[in-house]
């Protein structure tokens, strides 16, 4: 059975990495791992990201978010850096790992490239949408969770971290931009987008998550919904 891709999105410091990692072990912790492996529907579960989920892709995000280059990054070679990382992630891991029957959680997929270069930068939204085509050869997520949090909210989870990226830098408009990206997407594609309010402590974000997950393994394995553990 062919694999499934599950994607994180949200504005920074919405909690996607420490969600990502969580729902990980709760997959295992819960029993799904060994039902779903037992039954022959999943062979493992692997994470990765964008930018970066390669080793092309490593180097690439390092251009990205490294705030020491001298000259400014034009907003459009942005948007294609952002886009040949995801071909190298798509051709030479994602498809690979799906035809293997592999779950994949990813942190950022295309609607971040929306979210960002389109909402943030003002990038024009049907030319990202042909580059994403262009760059996924059609792979759309089986599942998104959007983690919802106000940007002001996320920037002060993330400045607690210390130094702050190239795009961390960006003003605060421009991260209310991104933020409304992510609102307006979640509200175009409902049937894909799950919307999940990302402001409660980190237990509580991992059971919202827990709980559509579990809906989403029934719906697509069609087996009984097991008792979580974790
Ligand atoms: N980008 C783009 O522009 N276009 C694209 O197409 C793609 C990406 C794919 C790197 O992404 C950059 O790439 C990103 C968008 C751009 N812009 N920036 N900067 P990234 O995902 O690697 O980096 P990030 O968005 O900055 O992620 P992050 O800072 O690591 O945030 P996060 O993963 O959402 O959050 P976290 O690391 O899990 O948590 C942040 C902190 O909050 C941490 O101290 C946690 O302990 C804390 N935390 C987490 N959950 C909670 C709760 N519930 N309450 C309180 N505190 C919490």
């Amino acid at each position: 059975m062919r694999g499934k891709l599950i994607v994180f999105e949200g504005v920074e410091g919405c909690g996607k990495t420490t969600q990502l990692k969580r729902s990980q072990q709760w997959f295992i912790d819960s029993g799904w791992q060994s039902l779903l492996q037992a039954k022959g529907y999943v062979s493992q579960l692997i994470t990765t990201r964008e930018p970066g989920g390669t080793d092309l892709g490593v180097k690439v995000r390092q251009l990205l978010l490294e705030q020491s280059i001298a000259e400014a990054m034009q907003s459009r070679a942005e948007l294609l850096l952002y886009a040949a990382d995801r071909a190298q992630h798509v051709d030479g891991y994602l498809t690979p790992q799906l035809h293997q029957s592999t779950l994949i959680l990813c942190d950022r997929y295309t609607d971040s490239t929306i979210a960002y270069q389109g909402y943030g930068r003002g990038i024009d939204l049907k030319l990202i949408s042909q580059l994403n085509d262009i760059a996924t050869g059609g792979l759309e997520s089986d599942l998104t969770l959007w983690l919802d949090l106000d940007a002001e909210t996320g920037l002060a989870r993330t400045r607690q971290r210390g130094t702050l990226d190239r795009i961390e830098q960006a003003d605060v408009s421009f991260h209310h931009r991104v933020q409304q990206g992510f609102t307006e997407l979640a509200q175009r594609y409902p049937q894909r987008i799950t919307h999940i309010d990302a402001s409660p402590p980190e237990t509580e974000v991992a059971e919202q998550i827990q709980a559509v997950l579990s809906q989403k393994f029934s719906e697509w394995y069609g087996v009984e919904r097991i008792k979580d553990k974790g």
